[in-house]
């Protein structure tokens, strides 16, 4: 990585702590990524990204804010960056995937909340993460009992504003979203003294649909068989995709989707075509979390695609594009969003219908429902999660982990026992 320790030091950074991450990030990456065979050339973007994870995009962010622009930290795909981009902001995902973070926000947390939550608390906390120290607000939403505590208590470090999540999706609730969008403009408009317009509106969900058809296209191509990329470079990239600026985040999609395509053409794989196809589905998995698609991957299955936030709930279902005013695109904003299948509604069928689908589109062996420990909402959805994919004769194994290394060995064998049992 290229020296950035004036631009940390000016963001009032730990330094010394901050240097030890430094030191174990390449690491781990080298381990779990640059030790695959035949990637597609396409993810040297996405590795350069990490490479220069806390560098080159927060010196961006920072660019961006010497012209008067603000930054926008945000930790759930139910927030519209639509609004922020419309008013010349940038929004940048701020979830926590680092056990590194994860001390920091025991201080202040309970130790049985979860890790994202508490690796997010602790990396602001900590002040050994850039992006976290870059953002002029963050967004906050209601989602889990977890996460509506540590906003009291980062609010107390750096403005908050929460959007207040409906939890069922009834047609008062739709609207209720649609008033929280409202709010979260006026709020964005006034932080950044500039007014969002139908154009500029626009524009801001043309540029995030063509994100979500990247994405979609790069998912698509891992329904073929042998699959043409690996389930941990699919992860990196959608990681990379909730920071990165939308625009080049697309275009380097796209090119990475175009050697895509000619692999599958030419019938290349990254794995043989008899392996082993499997879904993930629950939890989300922030950067820099490659635990468990390591460990699938390493025991000789594909994952070949993700039920979850850093996966098809991020980039299913567009924005209609037809609105012509700020009401009617706000309309399509909160209509979109609410389609997203989160274990935070009650009741959540939709999830469960999402989950059979893609098994059907991906043609997956088998699934893997991954929980982080102490999320109550997904650990308690996969009863029923579990018991509709037994009765579609899917075979299931519920894994319930953190971000710590330690139950690495017994992971391993239960996905190995599970693979033989799938018998592939
Ligand atoms: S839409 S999954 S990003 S809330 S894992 S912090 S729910 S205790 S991350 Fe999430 Fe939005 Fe839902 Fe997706 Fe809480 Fe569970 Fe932790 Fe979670």
């Amino acid at each position: 990585m290229a020296d950035y320790r004036q631009m940390w030091a000016d963001l009032d950074m730990d330094l010394a702590t901050h240097d030890l991450l430094c030191d174990a990030l390449p690491v781990a990456f080298g381990d779990v990524y640059l030790s695959q065979e035949n990637r597609p050339s396409g993810m040297d973007y996405f590795n350069f990204v990490v490479s220069e994870i806390h560098g080159v995009r927060p010196a961006e962010l920072i660019e961006h804010q010497k012209k008067g622009g603000k930054v926008f930290g945000t930790f759930c795909v139910y927030v519209p960056d639509e609004i922020i981009f419309a008013a010349g902001g940038i929004a940048a995902g701020l979830c926590g995937g680092s056990q590194f973070w994860v001390p920091a926000g025991e201080q202040v947390l309970p130790r049985s909340i979860c890790p994202l939550v508490k690796a997010s608390v602790g990396a602001r906390l900590s002040r050994t993460c850039p992006f976290f120290r870059i953002a002029d607000m963050y967004i906050g939403e209601t989602t889990c009992d977890g996460k509506k505590k540590a906003w009291e208590i980062l609010a107390q470090d750096v403005p908050i504003h929460v959007m207040d999540l409906p939890q069922m999706k009834r047609d008062k609730d739709i609207k209720a979203w649609e008033e929280e969008i409202r709010a979260l403009l006026a709020k964005v408009e006034e932080l950044t003294g500039n007014k969002v317009t139908a154009a500029s509106l626009a524009d801001s969900i043309k540029l995030i649909n063509q994100k979500r058809q990247a994405l979609n296209r790069l998912y698509s191509s891992r329904k073929s068989a042998p699959v043409p990329i690996s389930g941990k470079d699919a992860l990196l990239a959608i990681q990379i995709a909730f920071y990165d600026d939308p625009g080049r985040f697309t275009s380097m999609t796209n090119a990475l989707c175009d050697e895509l395509d000619k692999r599958i053409e030419a019938g290349e794989g990254v794995f043989p075509a008899d392996a082993p196809r499997i879904m993930i589905t629950g939890t989300p998995m922030a950067i820099p979390n490659w635990k468990l698609h390591h460990i699938v991957e390493t025991s000789g299955a594909a994952i070949v695609v993700e039920e979850s936030c850093t996966g098809t709930r991020y980039f299913e279902n567009a924005v209609d594009e037809s609105g012509t005013t700020i009401d009617e695109q706000i309309q399509a904003l909160a209509a979109r969003y609410m389609k997203t299948n989160c274990a935070c509604f009650t009741p959540n069928p939709g999830r469960v219908q999402d989950i059979l689908r893609l098994a059907e589109e991906y043609r997956v062996d088998g699934v893997i429902d991954y929980n982080l420990q102490f999320c109550g909402l997904y650990s308690t959805e996969s009863y029923l999660v579990q018991q509709a994919l037994k009765e579609a004769n899917i075979p299931v194994l519920h894994i319930e982990t953190d971000y710590s290394e330690q139950d690495g060995e017994q992971i391993k064998t239960r996905i190995e026992a599970f693979l033989e049992l799938i018998g592939k």
